[in-house]
């Protein structure tokens, strides 16, 4: 019996010790190739234009890329609305969809030319209700992340809640299940992997990078 203890003890660290060494660089692959199947099947041209591969060359989210559970992920409409919602994705998908070719500006000099397609967040607010009192839209993202807009630019705007990038659903690195497309905003206003649109009366609202010093309006200057 003895010898075979023995056998059994060095395999057992070789496995442990395989699976910590290893662990990591298999992650990395795995990301690497979904970026790579990514970058080949996404469209890179739209009615003339160039569109910038939609996964960039590096993330700056404050938590990194999240991955969310699909299985327990619903989207909640809460806050001055008449009633509290909890949406599937595919509730979500149920509504008119709209599709836009639109830059992102990030206010560290980067900017990406993506046509998204996703709903507008109008339609949205308007299944839950919006009461007359709201004045602000608040996201908030799996990540802890916030940021707001008002609710008269979003109307009047047509802003969408983006599920496809580039013709793909969008990946983990776009925010998916979803992202607020805040046409005409700098960066911080595009929320990913949002969980939460909240109706508020709030209008000095000021969400993670705002209150941090971040300029509220954070319109694109051109
Ligand atoms: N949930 C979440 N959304 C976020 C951020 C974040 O850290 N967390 N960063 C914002 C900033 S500063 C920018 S510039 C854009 C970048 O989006 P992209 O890298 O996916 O193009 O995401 C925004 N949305
Ligand atoms: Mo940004």
């Amino acid at each position: 019996m003895k010898p075979k203890y023995f056998l059994l003890l060095p395999s057992l660290i070789a496995i442990l010790l395989s699976f910590g060494c290893f662990s990591d660089g298999d992650v990395d692959d795995v990301v690497k190739a979904t970026v790579e199947r990514y970058r080949e099947m996404e469209i890179r041209e739209y009615q003339g234009a160039n569109l910038d591969p939609a996964i960039g060359p590096y993330d700056n989210s404050i938590k990194g890329v999240q991955t969310v559970d699909m299985g327990s992920y619903r989207l909640t409409i809460s806050g001055l609305v008449d009633r509290n919602l909890e949406l599937t994705y595919d509730d979500i998908l149920e509504l008119d969809p709209y599709e836009r070719l639109i830059t992102l500006y990030c206010v560290t000099g980067w900017d990406a030319t993506i046509l998204w397609k996703g709903v507008l967040i109008e339609d949205i607010m308007d299944l839950a209700g919006i009461q007359s009192g709201a004045n602000t839209v608040i996201f908030h993202s799996v990540d802890g992340y916030t940021t707001s807009l008002p609710l008269e630019q979003i109307q009047q705007n047509d802003l969408i809640l983006a599920y496809s990038s580039n013709g793909l659903d969008l990946p983990a690195e776009l925010g998916y299940p979803f992202m607020v497309v805040a046409e005409d905003k700098l960066g911080y206003k595009w929320a990913r992997w949002v969980q939460e649109i909240e109706l508020s009366d709030d209008s000095n609202y000021k969400g993670y990078w705002e209150s941090r010093g971040y300029d509220n309006e954070a319109d694109v200057e051109r």
